[in-house]
C-alpha cells in the first residue's frame, strides 16, 4: 500500500509555499541575507512548532519568512519544495503566495514572481512536475489593501491562475472581500477562498454566494449545516482538506476524529493536501499516509481522491488527460 500511494500521481492544490520552509534552509536563508533568528538552531526551531490554533502558527510562519528577500530566495524556496514533492509522487502543484506579507517587510511583488516564476520553469524542465499560483489575498488585512495589490499585479494578470483568501479567519467573513473579488472576476482570474477550517459553516457560504470562489480551501466544518452539505454536494464544489494540518492547528484533537471520512459519506469531491508541510510535520505523501493508517481506505478511495484532484486543478486539458 506504502508503495502504492507514492506512485499514486498526486496533484496538490492547497499548499502555501512559504509554508515549505524548511528550518535548515531557514537558518541558510538568513545567513545568506544577515538577518537575525531569535532561534539558535533547527531544533529549536522545530521545537517551537507547537500550535495552539491558527494565529499562534501564522505568528511563527510570518517571522518564518523574513529570511526571503531576493529573487533567488524565492527560487530556492520554490525549487527545495518541487524536489521534495516530485520525489513523493507529487506531478502538479498549486502553490499560494502571499505578496502582502512581503511588501510590508520591502520585498516588491516583482522579486517574488521573479523568483518563483524561474523555479516553475526549472521543475517543469527537469522534473517535469507543472505549476500554478494562487496570489492569496491577507483577510486579517485591510480590503484596500488587497485591492491595491490586485491593482499592482496588472503586469502578472496573465500569469496568475487564480486568486486566494488566507491568513487568520475568524472575524474575517468573506463579505469584507466581496469587492475585490468581483474585481478579480471581472478580470476573468479565477476564484478559490479559505473558509470553515477555524470558521463557522457561515464564511462557506459567503466564499459561495458573494465571492463566487470554485473551490473552498478546508471547508471541513460545513458538516456543523447539512443544508449546506447538500448545496456542496449537489453543486460539486471541491473542498481541498489538509488532514495533518487540520491535527496541528487543532481543528481536530486527533486524525482519528478527523470529518474526512463523514465528508466522503456525504458525497462530497475532497482532495487530501499538505497546507504548510514544513510545519505541519509533513508532505503530500505524509498526509495520504496519516489518512490510509488513521482510516484504512481502500486503493479506489485514494484513487477517487487523486483523481479529483487533477479534475478540479487549473490545468488545460492536454495536461489534464495526461495525468488522468
Ligand atoms: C494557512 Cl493553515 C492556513 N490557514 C490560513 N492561512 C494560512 N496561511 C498559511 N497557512
Ligand atoms: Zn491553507
Amino acid at each position: 500500500m506504502d508503495d502504492f500511494l507514492k506512485r499514486l500521481p498526486k496533484a496538490e492544490l492547497h499548499l502555501h509555499i512559504e509554508g515549505t520552509l524548511e528550518p535548515e534552509l531557514m537558518f541558510s536563508l538568513a545567513r545568506r541575507n544577515a538577518v537575525t533568528l531569535p532561534y539558535a538552531d533547527v531544533d529549536e526551531v522545530r521545537a517551537a512548532y507547537d500550535f495552539a490554533d491558527l494565529p499562534s502558527f501564522l505568528e511563527l510562519y510570518y517571522q518564518g519568512m523574513s529570511v526571503l528577500r531576493t529573487a533567488e530566495d524565492f527560487h530556492d524556496l520554490a525549487m527545495d519544495y518541487f524536489r521534495r514533492a516530485h520525489r513523493e509522487g507529487v506531478v502538479h502543484v498549486e502553490m499560494h503566495f502571499d505578496p502582502q506579507a512581503h511588501l510590508a517587510r520591502g520585498v516588491e511583488l516583482e522579486t517574488v514572481m521573479e523568483g518563483l516564476g524561474t523555479a516553475r520553469r526549472e521543475a517543469e524542465r527537469q522534473l517535469g512536475l507543472s505549476t500554478a499560483m494562487i496570489m492569496a489575498f491577507l483577510r486579517d488585512r485591510p480590503a484596500q489593501e488587497a485591492m491595491q495589490l490586485l491593482e499592482r499585479a496588472a503586469p502578472f494578470w496573465e500569469t496568475l491562475d487564480a486568486v486566494g483568501l488566507d491568513s487568520a479567519e475568524r472575524g474575517h467573513p468573506p463579505s469584507k472581500f466581496r469587492e475585490v473579488f468581483e474585481r478579480a472576476r471581472m478580470l476573468g482570474i479565477p476564484r478559490v477562498a479559505h473558509a470553515g477550517e477555524e470558521g463557522p459553516p457561515e464564511y462557506i457560504r459567503e466564499a459561495l454566494d458573494l465571492l463566487d470562489v470554485c473551490r473552498i480551501d478546508h471547508g471541513v466544518r460545513c458538516l456543523e449545516d447539512p443544508e449546506l452539505v447538500e448545496r456542496l454536494r449537489d453543486d460539486r464544489v471541491v473542498l481541498t482538506v489538509c488532514p495533518l494540518s487540520n491535527v496541528r492547528l487543532k481543528v481536530v484533537e486527533r486524525i482519528e476524529d478527523h470529518p474526512l471520512p463523514r465528508l466522503l459519506d456525504a458525497g462530497l469531491r475532497l482532495t487530501l493536501n499538505s497546507d504548510d508541510p514544513a510545519y505541519f510535520g509533513g508532505g503530500m505523501l505524509d498526509n495520504f499516509r496519516a489518512c490510509q493508517r488513521a482510516f484504512d481506505w481502500s486503493r479506489e478511495t485514494f484513487v477517487q481522491l487523486a483523481e479529483s484532484a487533477i479534475d478540479a486543478a487549473f490545468i488545460g486539458e492536454t495536461r489534464r488527460l495526461e495525468l488522468l
